[in-house]
């Protein structure tokens, strides 16, 4: 009988639970996958970030062009986004000259893993990690600063969201189009590529102390994955 069968069970692995997780289509191609890394693996990915945080080219308040401060801390792996100029860049120019990085092996693969999630596939050489605090936001933004043939191919951009929760908003085209807002949770992951890529997106809030306890985590970190 079926109950004499044990390897059923066996095929259970961590990936077909993933495949049963949801996936929730906000627009063609932007694709919400909630609580879609394991406890283990948001704890795994923060291990990579804390000794980045710790390593030579650690954190740093990006300046716009404009002057403004932004009103998170950033840390870039792979290529640095060069706030001044928009541009990426080997080294960290308009910081203090030091080279970006590599994007540690575990996050690449976690990236990999959740773009094949959203039914897209990525070969990310980018890594930007922003870290708020609970007054942390983001204006609304496009993505454009990755080559022209790669944004034009839809290739998606994976964003892991770990440590308190934050409201995601998700627009359109044009600036103006109307938004949905999204509640981005711990463990979270978010892709959006194909005709979305270029959609405005941002962050209106953190909403503090909603992280997991047990990671010790102050504030969000959000984890963005891209190919140059
Ligand atoms: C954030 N995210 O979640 C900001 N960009 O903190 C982004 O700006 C973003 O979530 C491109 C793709 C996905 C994102
Ligand atoms: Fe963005």
């Amino acid at each position: 009988s079926v109950k004499e069968r044990p390897m059923v069970v066996r095929c259970y692995t961590r990936t077909m639970i993933r495949m049963t997780q949801p996936r929730v289509v906000i627009a063609e191609g932007a694709v919400h996958l909630p609580s879609w890394m394991p406890v283990e693996a948001q704890q795994k990915a923060l291990h990579e970030i804390r000794a980045l945080a710790d390593g030579e080219a650690g954190f740093y308040t990006p300046i716009l062009r404009n002057g403004a401060r932004m009103r998170v801390r950033m840390l870039c792996c792979g290529r640095h986004w060069d706030a001044k100029t928009y541009r990426y860049d080997l080294l960290r120019t308009d910081v203090d000259g030091l080279p970006a990085p590599p994007i540690p092996e575990v996050l690449r693969q976690l990236a990999c893993e959740a773009a094949e999630s959203a039914g897209f596939s990525l070969e990310p050489d980018v890594l930007l990690v922003n870290w708020y605090g609970a007054e942390g936001r983001m204006g609304l933004h496009q993505d454009k600063d990755e080559r022209p043939e790669i944004i034009a191919s839809g290739v998606p951009i994976v964003s892991l969201s770990i440590g308190d929760a934050a409201i995601f908003e998700f627009g359109g085209a044009r600036r103006k189009d109307p938004v949905q807002r999204i509640r981005l949770e711990s463990g979270d992951a978010f892709v959006f590529g194909g005709s979305s890529r270029l959609n405005h997106h941002g962050i209106a809030s953190i909403v503090a102390g909603t992280g997991p306890t047990e990671f010790g985590v102050a504030g969000r970190y959000n984890l963005t994955f891209r190919q140059y």
